[in-house]
């Protein structure tokens, strides 16, 4: 029942996106990120970025950080900025060299959910 319920919002959705072409230009998509999505950094950065297209609505925008076991890596939850609501920041524990998953969530000002993930690395010596 539950698997079915789903089937039937991810038809509503794509449904509702077929017949707004020109919403889907305004959906809060991921612009670009720091580390670059799929990029090698050689430290480990202590945050991850997020930049949106759209103005996030922060009580329901998160994004969680995790390695490649699928362990959380994020030392806190993610935070939209305060000036800049396109900006999306997760703080994170000291990373070890590996590959790491940034999965995301948005709820952008226009109601719309998006979601996405990508990875970087970080660069063993
Ligand atoms: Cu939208």
């Amino acid at each position: 029942m539950v698997t079915h319920r789903l089937v039937m919002a991810a038809a509503t959705l794509a449904a509702a996106i077929a017949l707004e072409p020109r919403g889907v230009l305004a959906h809060a998509f991921l612009e670009h990120a720091s580390p670059a999505v799929g990029s090698s950094v050689p430290a480990a950065p202590a945050v991850v970025t997020i930049w949106f297209t759209q103005q996030l609505e922060p009580a329901f925008t998160t994004a969680t950080v995790t390695d490649k076991s699928g362990t959380d890596v994020d030392s806190g939850p993610a935070e939209v900025d305060a000036k800049d609501p396109t900006e999306l920041r997760v703080p994170l524990k000291p990373l070890p060299a590996g590959t790491y998953t940034v999965t995301w969530h948005a709820l952008s000002v226009d109601t719309h959910t998006t979601q996405g993930h990508f990875t970087f690395e970080v660069a063993g010596r």
